[in-house]
């Protein structure tokens, strides 16, 4: 796999304030928390005030010169901009500034590629990393040209660029093969298990929410569980039986996160839309973290790009542990809110209950008498279905239940 360029050591962060509404040192403690993700250190911080960004530069030219001056001042390595850069800025800040330049996309990469474990995990990255090094590639050569090049640059270098954009195509290309095997693989399994017609209740949330934290602590599944961000990459799913006796599978995956980049979205397409095939989504939100309104609309945001709307919403408020006082925190898209500790194992029964009352309105209710002689139907009610009643008798097996629609009888 091509790694992500520079290890990054002390960095600096940098972002434009537009004033348009964006909490740009918000942003900016975000980039930091992804930064240390990948390994670094983050020294300092540069924030303009301005009116729009810089063509050429992303900073105006005085603050680039700022920006130069802290990063010898701070003896940094890095610089890593909160927006995604463009070719040219990205090298004509490399030219003024004596240090790597890194946007947010590529630290979000660089801790992507070091957190794929599956084939399809790494595939999906290498793909997103590829992609926008080619669209850098193709850029930084017409900005190139258009300056001229300068001596000695512009023949091998074309020819060079050139040679490296058709391998990168070549290398996407055959990626994209292997990916289309994986998934073949994965939608057969998917189809197993909704033809398996348990219930499907696929884990959301924003990243360290604490999705993993509440499937280990539901199920023994033993995902990696971490206070860094995009600790989970590869899907888990795992059975678990509600206190109503309901069978489900639930499913954790990768988090949400603000500008999560469009390369990485369309690569990892198939891992972010297992919401799409699930019966009910539960949002896992960190009540504890000052920021947990707007991460809940970057996750239904997220959701809406992906396709998946109208789907039943449980609203888990997780770490409810850690706060004093439950702030008030509102998800109006949810048809249930509840307030769990995922590590302490707190509100877990409301939690199962909220799952069964969903569950239940997606599945009709029968109260009838099924002969011994259907003994098919009898075990997929028991397998798939809530059972409220059951009563051997001597011609059949009295049930009241909630079933699967498609469950055959009326
Ligand atoms: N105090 C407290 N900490 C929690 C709780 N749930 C999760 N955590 C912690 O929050 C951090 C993130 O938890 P994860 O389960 O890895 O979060 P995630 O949502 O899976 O995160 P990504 O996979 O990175 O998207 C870990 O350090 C957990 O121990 C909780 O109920 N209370
Ligand atoms: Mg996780």
């Amino acid at each position: 796999m091509i790694s992500n360029d520079p290890i990054i050591e002390k960095t600096i962060l940098f972002a434009a304030d537009l004033d348009d509404g964006q909490q740009v040192n918000d942003n900016l403690d975000e980039l930091e928390e992804l930064v240390k993700t990948a390994g670094a250190v983050v020294v300092g911080r540069l924030i303009q005030k301005k009116e729009r960004i810089d063509n050429a530069t992303y900073l105006g030219s005085g603050k680039v010169e700022e920006l130069a001056l802290l990063v010898e001042e701070l003896g940094a390595t890095t610089i890593v901009c909160d927006d995604e850069l463009s070719p040219m800025q990205l090298t004509n800040l490399g030219q003024a500034i004596s240090a790597n330049v890194l946007d947010r996309t590529m630290v979000i990469l660089d801790i992507f590629a070091g957190r794929a474990n599956t084939r399809e995990g790494k595939i999906q990255v290498e793909l997103a990393q590829l992609k926008y090094r080619s669209s850098r590639l193709i850029g930084m050569r017409s900005s190139m040209s258009r300056l001229g090049g300068g001596i000695g640059t512009r023949g091998p270098g074309e020819k060079k660029l050139e040679i490296d954009r058709r391998l990168i195509r070549d290398r996407i290309a055959q990626l994209n093969r292997e990916l289309e095997d994986v998934k073949q693989h994965r939608d057969t399994m998917r189809k197993q298990r909704m033809e398996g017609k348990l219930p499907i209740v696929s884990i959301v949330g924003y990243t360290n929410a604490g999705k993993s934290t509440l499937l280990n602590h539901l199920t023994d599944a033993g995902v990696l569980e971490e206070d860094k961000l995009f600790a989970t990459l590869d899907p888990t799913s795992r059975n678990l039986k509600l206190n109503s006796g309901q069978e489900i599978i639930i499913t954790d995956t990768v988090g949400f996160i603000k500008k999560l980049p469009h390369h990485l979205i369309n690569a990892f397409r198939s891992t972010l839309e297992e919401a799409k095939y699930a019966d009910v989504i539960l949002h896992v939100v960190d009540v504890s973290n000052p920021h947990a309104d707007e991460q809940i609309l970057v996750v239904y945001e997220t959701l809406r790009s992906l396709g998946v709307n109208d789907k039943p919403i449980v609203t888990a408020m997780n770490k409810i542990d850690k706060v004093d006082d439950i702030p008030i925190i509102k998800d109006l898209s949810a048809d249930i809110v509840v307030s769990i500790s995922a590590k302490k194992e707190l509100g877990f029964e409301h939690l199962s209950d909220a799952l069964t009352e969903i569950i239940n309105k997606t599945r009709k209710y029968i109260e009838q008498l099924i002969p011994y002689t259907d003994a098919g139907i009898i075990s997929r009610i028991h397998k798939s279905g809530t059972i409220l009643e059951e009563d051997y008798r001597e011609d059949g097996i009295f049930i009241r239940a909630y079933v699967d629609a498609s469950i055959g009888i009326d």
